[in-house]
């Protein structure tokens, strides 16, 4: 995929500032909005199963994250999710934490089975154990994966049908039909939390602006790495809270110049 469209799609998002109905966890629900908000989507975090099928049918995209869980909120993610899939707006999972504990693993495997989930992002541990495989977590972080991040990423996207990203140095998309390797970021990324859960948002942003799903990921994980590595040149040695703040900044200033510039993007059809 060439610079020109990862830079097309982002003008889409800041054009059409589409809205990203969230029903995420309690640790990451501000910075979210505000990642949201400093790319140019538009965010929304509404939980009550009363409202959440009618927010998510009028929403861009709806980005289901379990990272802090309960029976309702389970609950509450699979109306919302019916009611996406329904009106054909796109679903993103961030399956926290799976295979941490047999909640978590069995909860995510519910939503996979009763929702057609159009991107499932997470770390290598959490895609492996919703795959079904053995993935080493500590609570919502990843350990040391024996398996190619490409291989397991090709494996849970055939076993769901879906778009499966899992991020780490290089993020990996794969789809039935195409696989992105995407070489943007920084490991300060990983010392702030709440990082991977905005990604998966701003994954909604740019689906609810492109229908092929492996694009939009591809081009989402593009433009977030390549904002991370500006916010580590003017944040430098700071430490993470300086970065924090800075990579909102640069969620906001990212544009085609660095795109072009900064993007490592490798497409394989
Ligand atoms: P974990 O809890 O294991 O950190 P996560 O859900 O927070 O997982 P990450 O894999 O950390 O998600 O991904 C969040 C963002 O950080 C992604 O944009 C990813 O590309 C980036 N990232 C993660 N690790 C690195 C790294 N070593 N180098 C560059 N970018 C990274
Ligand atoms: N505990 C439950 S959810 C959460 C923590 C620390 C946030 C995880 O965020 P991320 O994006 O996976 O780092
Ligand atoms: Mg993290
Ligand atoms: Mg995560």
């Amino acid at each position: 995929m060439d610079h020109q469209t990862v830079s097309q799609l982002l003008a889409r998002v800041r054009q059409q500032s589409p809205l990203v109905h969230n029903i995420t966890n309690n640790v990451v629900t501000n910075f979210t909005a505000n990642g949201l908000l400093a790319l140019g989507a538009s965010p929304v975090m509404a939980y009550a199963q009363e409202e959440v099928a009618e927010m998510a049918r009028m929403a861009g995209a709806l980005v289901l994250n379990i990272g802090t869980l309960d029976a309702e909120k389970v609950t509450a993610m699979i109306i919302a999710g019916k009611a996406a899939n329904d009106a054909g707006v796109p679903v993103i999972f961030d399956p926290v934490g799976a295979g941490a504990t047999a909640y978590r693993t069995e909860a995510a495997s519910r939503i996979m089975s009763e929702v057609q989930v159009d991107v499932l992002r997470g770390n290598a541990a959490e895609v492996a154990n919703v795959a079904g495989k053995h993935g080493n977590i500590k609570g919502v972080d990843a350990g040391e994966s024996m398996e190619s991040p490409i291989e397991l990423a090709k494996e849970a996207a055939a076993k769901w049908k879906t778009t499966a990203v899992i991020t780490g140095e290089t993020d990996v998309i794969a789809s039935s039909d195409s696989l992105f390797l995407v070489r943007n970021g920084h490991p300060m990324l990983t010392k702030v939390t709440g990082t991977g859960c905005l990604f998966s948002a701003v994954i909604g942003a740019f689906c609810a602006v492109e229908q092929q799903a492996g694009k939009a990921a591809a081009s989402a994980a593009a433009v977030y790495g390549v904002a991370a590595e500006a916010a580590m040149t003017i944040s430098g040695e700071e430490g993470p809270g300086s970065f924090q703040v800075e990579f909102l900044n640069q969620l906001a200033k990212v544009g085609a110049e660095s795109i072009s510039a900064f993007a490592n993007i490798e497409t394989f059809n």
